[in-house]
């Protein structure tokens, strides 16, 4: 019995030679087996059926996934941390001028607000001064690595389109905004976009905004980078599918959320 019990237990003796074939036997077998199920996977995905967009269904849903995660992180619920006026720098940074060519004739504005195909309304700046004015003071971050405390002054988008009964147009999924001349041009979410801080913004530090800065009207959307703030609205348009955006076509995040 005690014999047997040793047999069992008792660590077998293997030449260095033997070591190795079972090292190599064993290596050999999971290599396999990895290979095996890899190239399964390979072949059940590649019998997946494709989506519109031309991926299979299982990646395009992976990345639905990821982008639903994103969203509930980057979009409506939080706020952009806010500061005293006293933090707001006096003379904040110029940066950026495409869209923003001399000439343009800021007496006769009008913003084209297009409710669906067909359908464009004006908008004045008379109009949006009569609306409630929301203020908001946070930290600009500009994807060149710099960013300030500035304080705007305007009308909350979600107001705006409650007044204008933008009920339809408020339940696609992105908002287009272009300047005057069409040379700048974003895409916005439509979470984003209806975010309490999002707003059609018209003064800086308790004034009107200076032309450089976006006189008559721009957007202040703190939930997002810089580069989606366009200044000098021209006309504002409603989608299911992404708005062209100037800086997504140069390679840059087209959510660009913060
Ligand atoms: N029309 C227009 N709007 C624009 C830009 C631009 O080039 N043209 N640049 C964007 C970028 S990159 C930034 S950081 C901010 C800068 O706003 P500011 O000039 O008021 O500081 O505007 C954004 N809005
Ligand atoms: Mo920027």
């Amino acid at each position: 019995m005690k014999k047997l019990w040793k047999k069992i237990f008792a660590k077998k003796e293997r030449t260095v030679a033997q070591q190795i074939r079972r090292r190599t036997i064993f290596s050999f077998t999971v290599f396999s087996l990895l290979l095996f199920v890899g190239y399964e996977g390979w072949l059940w995905l590649y019998d997946q059926p494709d989506t519109a967009s031309g991926a299979k269904k299982p990646l395009r849903e992976g990345l639905q996934v990821n982008e639903g995660i994103f969203r509930k992180i980057f979009s409506n619920d939080h706020l952009a941390k806010s500061y005293p006026k006293s933090a707001a720098v006096k003379q904040p940074k110029v940066n950026g001028d495409v869209g923003m060519s001399s000439g343009f004739d800021y007496m006769h504005w009008r913003m084209k607000l297009v409710r669906k195909p067909g359908d464009t309304i004006s908008v004045s700046l008379q109009d949006i001064l009569m609306m409630p004015k929301t203020e908001v003071i946070f930290d600009f971050k500009c994807v060149e690595g710099w960013s300030q405390v500035t304080h705007w002054g305007g009308v909350r988008f979600s107001d705006f389109a409650k007044k204008y009964n933008l009920d339809t147009q408020t339940n696609m999924q992105y908002v287009g905004l272009v300047t005057p001349d069409k040379q700048y041009y974003v895409g916005i979410d439509m979470p984003s976009m209806m975010h309490p801080q999002t707003l059609l913004c018209y003064e800086m530090n308790g004034k009107f905004l200076p032309l450089d800065q976006g006189f008559p009207l721009r957007l202040i959307i703190p939930v997002k980078y810089g580069i989606k703030h366009l200044k000098r609205i021209g006309t504002i348009y409603f989608s299911n599918e992404r708005p062209a955006d100037y800086w997504a076509e140069r390679g840059y995040d087209y959510y660009s959320g913060l």
